[in-house]
Parts: structure tokens; sequence; C-alpha cells
């Protein structure tokens, strides 16, 4: 039985990646950081199957031990500060865990099981200001945000671990990717959930920012199924993962709110508020690689994926309205 460690476990990814791993046979080990409360809801149909270990990004003591106790096979390192509008209010904060950390993650894997497979989260954030289009292994990176910033350096240490101690470790660069998991804080989840609580009665209106910014917005239970493909591959390289389609906002709120008979443009309100100092317009990937080279597909279209929060929205108000 081989053993995975998933840190960010708690997340919308280590869940689906939890699931994934535990029905292919896998031990998983589950980092997380100690709180006053804890954060398992997305996890808590899974976590009798689930073991634990308490480390933090920005403690490497703790990641040494935890990497040396439960000597993994393969170690996904999905754990960041992955909200890119905090990324503005905690710059540093988000170098320590989301750029930094990684390095930790690395030493950590190098020290205690230097023949792990180790998979690095990395994002379309990356690519920013695109100089090319669709974006591809090969593209620049021109990142717009502290949050893309740390994360093209932890990109490219994870390619250096690679070169200077041939460790086998690959960097996703995965586009956005949602589901009914998603935090509340992401456009798609807030479209969603706005729309719930509107026809609930809850709100009238909805507040956004720009409208106009283009995403490649695909499942994420479809995207751990990559992530764990770039393991099991003979030789350690990167791989973009998207879609290949570039929706806006505003289009993302037509889908929604028609799913729930309403109409986007009776409640959309953009605000100001909601603006960020730097913006990336639009992205859309090229996931040719991934897709002859992982032999990987996604299954769920765009407007199913919008649908299917949508229902799961309405579904939790109807249940336990809020
Ligand atoms: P989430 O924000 O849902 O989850 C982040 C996870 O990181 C949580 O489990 C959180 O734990 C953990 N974490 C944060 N800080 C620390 C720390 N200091 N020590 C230990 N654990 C920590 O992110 P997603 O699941 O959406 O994304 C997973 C990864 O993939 C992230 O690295 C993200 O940047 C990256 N990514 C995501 C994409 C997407 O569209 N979802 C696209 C491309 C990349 P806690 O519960 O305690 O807060
Ligand atoms: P993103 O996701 O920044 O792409 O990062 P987010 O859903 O936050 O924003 C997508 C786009 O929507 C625009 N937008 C708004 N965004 C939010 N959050 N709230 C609003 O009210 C709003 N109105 C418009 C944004 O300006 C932006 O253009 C996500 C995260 O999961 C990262 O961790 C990951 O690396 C990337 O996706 C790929």
């Amino acid at each position: 039985m081989p053993t995975a460690l998933i840190t960010g476990i708690t997340g919308q990814d280590g869940s689906y990646l939890a699931e994934l791993l535990l029905g292919k046979g896998y031990r998983v080990v589950g980092m997380v950081r100690r709180s006053s409360t804890t954060a398992f809801e997305r996890i808590a149909h899974i976590i009798d199957q689930l073991q634990f270990v308490s480390a933090d990004l920005l403690d490497q003591h703790s990641l040494v031990d935890a990497v040396r106790e439960h000597e993994p096979d393969e170690i996904y390192n999905l754990a960041a500060q992955s909200f890119v509008g905090t990324s503005w209010t905690q710059p540093v904060l988000t170098g320590e865990f989301t750029g930094l950390g990684v390095t930790r993650m690395l030493e950590a894997a190098k020290k205690g099981a230097p023949r792990a497979r180790f998979y690095q989260a990395s994002s379309s954030e990356m690519f920013g200001k695109v100089v090319e289009t669709p974006q591809r292994e090969t593209t620049p990176f021109y990142p717009r945000s502290p949050y893309g910033v740390a994360k093209v350096y932890g990109h490219w240490i994870t390619v250096n671990y690679r070169e200077s101690f041939n460790m086998f470790a690959v960097s996703g660069i995965l586009f956005n990717h949602e589901s009914p998991r998603r935090g509340l804080e992401f456009v798609s989840r807030k479209v969603t959930d706005g729309v719930a609580r509107i026809k609930f009665g809850l709100q009238s209106e909805l507040r956004l920012g720009n409208l106009d910014a283009r995403r490649d917005w695909g499942f994420a239970g479809d995207y751990v199924e990559a992530i764990w493909r770039m393991l099991q591959q003979p030789t350690p390289d990167d791989y973009v993962v998207g879609m290949g389609e570039t929706h806006s906002v505003r289009e993302l709120c037509d889908v929604a709110f028609r799913a729930a008979g309403l109409d986007y443009r009776d409640h959309v309100v953009q605000d100001e508020r909601f603006f960020r100092p730097a913006e990336v317009d639009l992205l859309v990937a090229d996931p040719s690689k991934a897709r002859r080279a992982l032999e990987w597909s996604p299954r769920v279209t765009f407007e199913q994926l919008v649908e299917m929060m949508v229902e799961a929205d309405l579904a939790r108000y109807q249940s336990e309205p809020k």
C-alpha cells in the first residue's frame, strides 16, 4: 500500500485528492496546522480513513518530522495562502506560505524521504499579464500579484531541486478549478452562493468586481486526476492543466443566475471595492501536453460545473437557511 502525504488536505483540492487516493488503495496522511478550531468540513465524510500529522509551512522542523515519521512515497504540496486578493494586504505572509513554504517542503522531502515523488501546486496566475495566448508550459511568466510572484518562486525552486538533487519533483500549472467545496471568497462560489441567497430572499443584490476578467474554469474533481497522473510518469516534468476555453465573470454570472431561473442583470452590481490593484485580464490554457502525455481529459464542462455549484448551494440553503 503506497503512502501519500498531502499538505493542504483541508482545502478544496486536498479533499478531492484524498478521496481519489483512498479509492486507489493509498494510505493517506494529511498534514494539518494547529488551530483553536478544526476546519475539517470538506473531509468529514472520509475522516475515519485518513491519518493526520500536525505541521506548519512556517516551521521547518515540523515538516521534516512529519515526512520522517510517515515515510511517504508521494508528497502533494497543496498548502498555501491561495486567495489572490489577500496577497496584496498580506504580501509577506503570502511569500512565506506560498513561496518559501515550497522550499521548506522540498527540504523536508530531501532530508526525510529523498526518493518520494513531489508535486508542487503551481498556478496559471504565474502567466498574469499574458505574453502569449493560449498559455502553455513554455509561455514566459509575468505575475501580477504577490500571490503570483510567490508561485513563480515555488515553481522555479521545484525545478531547481529536480535539477540539483535529482529529485522526482513536478510542477503542475493548474488553471482555475472550482467545485461546491470552493471557498466563499473566490468569484465562482461567491456567485453561486449569492444566487442561492437571492433565490431564498436573503439578499437582493450581489456586489462583484471586474466582470470582464476572463478565466479558464474547470472542475476540481477532474483536475486532481491530472495531479495524480503527473506523479505516475516515468520521468518528472511540468504540465499545464486547463479546459482550453475562456469565459468572462459576466458569462459565469449569466449561467449561474439562469440555473436558478434568475437574470443576473437584475441583481449584479459592479463595485470598485472588489477591483484588484493589478488585474489578470485573460487566461486560457493549452492543455495539449497533459492530454497527450498524461492521457488526461476533463469530464465536467464549464456549464455543468456552474450548474452543479448552484444546485449544491440551493440545496444547502434549502436544508438550513442562513
Ligand atoms: P484552499 O485555499 O482551499 O486550501 C489551502 C490549504 O492550505 C488549506 O488546507 C489550508 O489549511 C492550508 N494551509 C494554508 N496555510 C498553511 C500553513 N501555513 N501550514 C499548513 N497548511 C496551510 O486551496 P485550493 O485547494 O483551492 O488550492 C490548493 C493549492 O493549489 C494551493 O496551493 C493553490 O494556491 C493552488 N492552486 C489552486 C488553484 C485553484 O483554482 N483552486 C489553481 C492553481 C493552483 P487551513 O484549513 O488550516 O486553512
Ligand atoms: P483567481 O480567482 O484570482 O483567478 O485565483 P478568483 O475567483 O478570486 O478571481 C477570478 C477573477 O474574478 C474577478 N472578480 C472577482 N473575484 C473575486 N474573488 N471576488 C469578486 O467579487 C470578483 N469580481 C470579479 C477577479 O478580479 C479575477 O479576475 C484562483 C485561486 O484559486 C488561486 O489560488 C489560483 O492559483 C488561481 O485561481 C488559478
